[in-house]
C-alpha cells in the first residue's frame, strides 16, 4: 500500500482543531447572503485569495471577521456537521474540538445559540458515522482574565458537554501566567486543561503552561527545542504536543516544510501528534497535513503508524478505549 493510502485509511484522532477555523469560504459566502452580512470580498475565490498570512495576528484578524457570519443555531450546526462529515471521509474516528465562546458572546450570540447547534451535529455524527467527539472551551488570551472567568460561569449549564478548557488567540504578550487563577478554578471543576504555547511564543510560555496552568497537553509547543531542560520534562512526563504542520508553514513559524522539527521531536522521545488547527485557512485538513509532512521529511509507514497511535494515546478518551486503538 502507498503511504498516502495508509494515511487515508488508518483510523486517527484529531486533538487540535478550532471549529471556527473549519469554516469553508463556500459556507462563509452562503451564510453572509443568508444574514445580509457584507463581506469585504466579491466572491468565494476572493475569500480564498485573501488567505496569505505573515504571522499569527494577520490570520486571527481574518478568522474573527469570518466568524461574524455565524448567527443562529442552524449555522453552528452546519459548521460542525460539515467538519464531522469531513472527519468521516478522512477516517478520523475521534476528535476533540476547540470552540471560542468569546468570539460569539462578544457579538451577543450566547451559549444557548451555539451549544445546541454543536451538540446536535455531534450527536448525529455519533449516530450516523460512529464518530466520538469532545468539546474544548478556549479562552481568548488577548482579553482580560476577568472575561475568561465570566465565560466559565456562562458555560455552567453546559459543563457536562465540555471535556477540557483551553487558551488560544494572540500568544506574544499574553503569557499563561495571566490566566493562572481561572485555570485553577477550571481544574477544580474537573475539566482537563490544554493551552497554546510555544507556537510564536518562547519556551518559557510552555514552562508556564505546565507549572502554572497544570496542562494535560500543549497545543503546538514546537519551540520547546530552545530549552534542553524543558525537552527532558516533556519526555519524562510524556506531555503531548498537538503539532499543526500546515499551520506552522502558513503562519511563517517555518519557511519551508523541510524545516519542520516534528520528526526530531519524535526521535527525541516526545509524544507528538499531527493536527490541522484551522484547516480551511491553512490549506488542508488532517490527511493533507500528514501528506505535506511525508512529502518533505523522512517519514515511513512506521512513523505514520506511531503518529496515529500517539493521537489516541494523547486523547482524553477513557483508557480502555485508547487501548483498543493503539
Ligand atoms: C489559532 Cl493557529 C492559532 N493560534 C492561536 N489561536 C488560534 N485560534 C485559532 N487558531
Ligand atoms: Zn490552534
Amino acid at each position: 500500500m502507498s503511504l498516502s493510502s495508509i494515511i487515508n485509511n488508518i483510523p486517527k484522532a484529531e486533538l487540535h482543531l478550532h471549529i471556527e477555523g473549519s469554516l469553508t469560504p463556500e459556507l462563509m459566502w452562503r451564510l453572509a447572503k443568508k444574514h445580509s452580512v457584507t463581506l469585504p470580498y466579491a466572491s468565494v475565490k476572493e475569500i480564498e485569495a485573501a488567505y496569505n498570512f505573515e504571522d499569527l495576528q494577520s490570520f486571527l484578524d481574518l478568522y474573527y471577521a469570518g466568524a461574524g457570519v455565524l448567527r443562529d443555531e442552524e449555522d453552528f450546526f452546519t459548521l460542525m456537521w460539515e467538519y464531522l462529515s469531513r472527519c468521516h471521509k478522512e477516517n478520523i474516528v475521534h476528535t476533540e474540538i476547540m470552540f471560542d465562546p468569546q468570539t460569539h458572546t462578544e457579538r451577543d450570540i450566547g451559549f444557548d445559540v451555539f451549544m445546541p447547534g454543536f451538540l446536535r451535529a455531534m450527536d448525529k455524527a455519533k449516530q450516523e458515522y460512529g464518530i466520538s467527539s469532545y468539546l474544548i472551551m478556549s479562552f481568548l488570551r488577548h482579553l482580560p482574565e476577568s472575561a475568561a472567568f465570566e465565560t466559565l460561569s456562562e458555560a455552567e449549564p453546559y459543563y457536562k458537554h465540555i471535556t477540557a478548557v483551553g487558551l488560544d488567540s494572540s500568544e506574544l504578550g499574553h503569557p499563561p501566567s495571566k490566566f493562572e487563577r481561572v485555570f485553577k478554578k477550571a481544574k477544580s471543576l474537573g475539566f482537563k486543561i490544554v493551552a497554546h504555547a510555544g507556537e510564536e511564543g518562547p519556551a518559557s510560555y510552555i514552562w508556564e503552561a505546565i507549572e502554572l496552568l497544570d496542562v494535560d497537553r500543549i497545543d503546538h509547543g514546537v519551540r520547546c527545542q530552545e530549552d534542553k531542560a524543558l525537552m527532558a520534562l516533556l519526555r519524562e512526563r510524556q506531555i503531548p504536543l498537538t503539532v499543526c504542520p500546515l499551520s506552522n508553514l502558513k503562519l511563517c513559524v517555518i519557511d519551508d516544510m523541510k524545516q519542520h522539527n516534528i520528526v526530531e521531536l519524535l526521535n527525541e522521545g516526545l509524544l507528538v501528534t499531527v493536527n490541522s488547527d484551522d484547516p480551511t485557512y491553512f490549506g488542508g485538513f488532517l490527511n493533507d497535513n500528514f501528506v505535506a509532512l511525508q512529502e518533505s521529511l523522512d517519514i515511513d509507514e512506521d512513523t505514520i503508524r506511531t503518529l496515529a497511535a500517539n493521537s489516541f494515546k494523547s486523547s482524553f478518551l477513557p483508557e480502555d478505549v485508547k487501548r483498543s486503538f493503539v
